[in-house]
């Protein structure tokens, strides 16, 4: 079996024909499966059938598809967000895509007690807002470094469903050809291991390659709390301080490790370890896309203007159990965190035929989604 990856660095900008109005989406990963979903590449998603009660969609889908052109066209930007945009409404865009990774985690669980996925899984239930909320704001060019934990920040990404799917399936069709599985992920602008603390490093190294050769795009890493504990994270932080690397550390703090709770792993303050080497820290305790996408906003141009390292602490909670069935939580403390989860507190400011237009969409791309991954040899 041959597998070829897609190169991790990306090309050189394209320095030919600099009037042609291209917006350079990015390149499709050489697995791709036709049929995959983009959900957050800079694109119009419209809703489902039904739902043209409140909105008058196809009108609403055009007149956001141009806006977003006409906006890149009027910078002259060689690239555009990530953001997703449905009928016309960012925060449809942004429900849509975290319900797509909530539906898509619960479809997996499903799926792995099926017996049908190879190796082991992690969900993010109960984050979907932090990957939503930060990866908004990132553009073609830069680079995303996850965890085992790492299904919300690919689709967030990549919006390659089918790919992700057929992944965890261990199909060669996968993103990585089946053999990276649900935690080791390489991509176009993307990168997961399931070594906690391993990313660091490696983030730091291509923030470094972005500084050498003066790109102006960014890294990315997301980590857990209680990966707070490996050694290689503090050589990180340091080297990224004294270097002044372009790289945003993104810190999902959902108060456990595994099994065991942040009062019992975590000595000290949080912000604190990041400060003592210098590097600002923005904290945001909060499960609401919107909040935690104005601290992303913020952080993102500032590594990006700056090139210097930034912090974002986001205090969130771990919805599912640590992996499929291990979980050492009083359900009481669980049942509480329910009531402030992603999905509901974005909801309360959409009409609600909107969300259910949603949802009914996710479940239908879902089925064909699962259907084809299934079908793959
Ligand atoms: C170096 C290393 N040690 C142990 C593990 C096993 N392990 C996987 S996830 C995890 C807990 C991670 O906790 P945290 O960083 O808070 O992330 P979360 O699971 O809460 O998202 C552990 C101990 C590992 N993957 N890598
Ligand atoms: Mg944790």
């Amino acid at each position: 079996m041959t597998i070829t990856l897609p190169n991790f660095l990306s090309p050189e900008p394209e320095k030919e024909n600099p009037a042609a109005p291209a917006i350079p989406l990015p390149a499709e990963p050489e697995a791709a499966i036709t049929g995959a979903t983009t959900l957050s590449k800079a694109v119009t998603v419209p809703l489902g059938e039904g739902e043209a009660a409140t909105l008058s969609q196809e009108a609403a889908v055009n007149e956001s598809e141009a806006a977003a052109e006409s906006a890149v066209a009027a910078e002259g930007a060689a690239w555009v967000t990530r953001q997703t945009v449905v009928a016309g409404s960012r925060e449809l865009g942004l429900y849509r895509g975290m319900r797509f990774i909530r539906r898509f985690e619960e479809t997996l669980l499903g799926l792995f007690e099926e017996g049908i996925l190879n190796g082991t899984t992690h969900a993010c239930i109960g984050q979907e807002a932090d990957a939503a909320g930060v990866i908004e704001h990132l553009r073609e060019g830069d680079h995303i470094f996850s965890n085992h934990r790492c299904h919300g920040h690919y689709l967030a990404w990549t919006g390659d469903a089918l790919g992700l799917m057929a992944e965890i399936m261990g199909k060669e069709a996968g993103v990585c050809a089946g053999i990276g599985g649900s935690q080791h992920i390489c991509a176009e602008g993307f990168m997961s291991n399931g070594v906690q603390g391993g990313i660091l490093p490696t983030a730091a190294g291509i923030a470094l390659a972005k500084k050498l050769k003066g790109e102006d795009t960014i890294s990315v890493v997301f980590m857990g709390d209680g990966t707070l504990g490996e050694g290689a994270v503090y050589e990180t932080l340091n080297m990224a301080s004294l270097w002044e690397l372009p790289l945003l550390i993104v810190l999902e703090d959902n108060e456990w490790a595994q099994s065991t709770p942040v009062a019992l792993n975590t000595a000290g303050s949080m912000r604190a370890r990041f400060e003592a080497f210098g590097l600002p820290v923005s904290e945001v305790e909060s499960t609401d896309v919107l909040e935690i996408s104005s601290h992303a906003e913020e952080l993102v141009e500032a590594v990006r203007t700056t090139g210097k390292t930034h912090v974002l602490v986001i205090h969130t909670y771990r919805l599912c159990h640590h992996s499929k069935s291990d979980d050492h939580r009083p359900e009481e403390e669980v049942a509480l965190r329910w009531q402030t989860e992603p999905l509901a507190v974005h909801r309360q400011r959409l009409a609600e035929a909107d969300w259910q237009a949603i949802d009914a969409s996710v479940e239908e791309e879902l089925a064909g989604i699962v259907a084809k991954a299934r079908a793959l040899p």
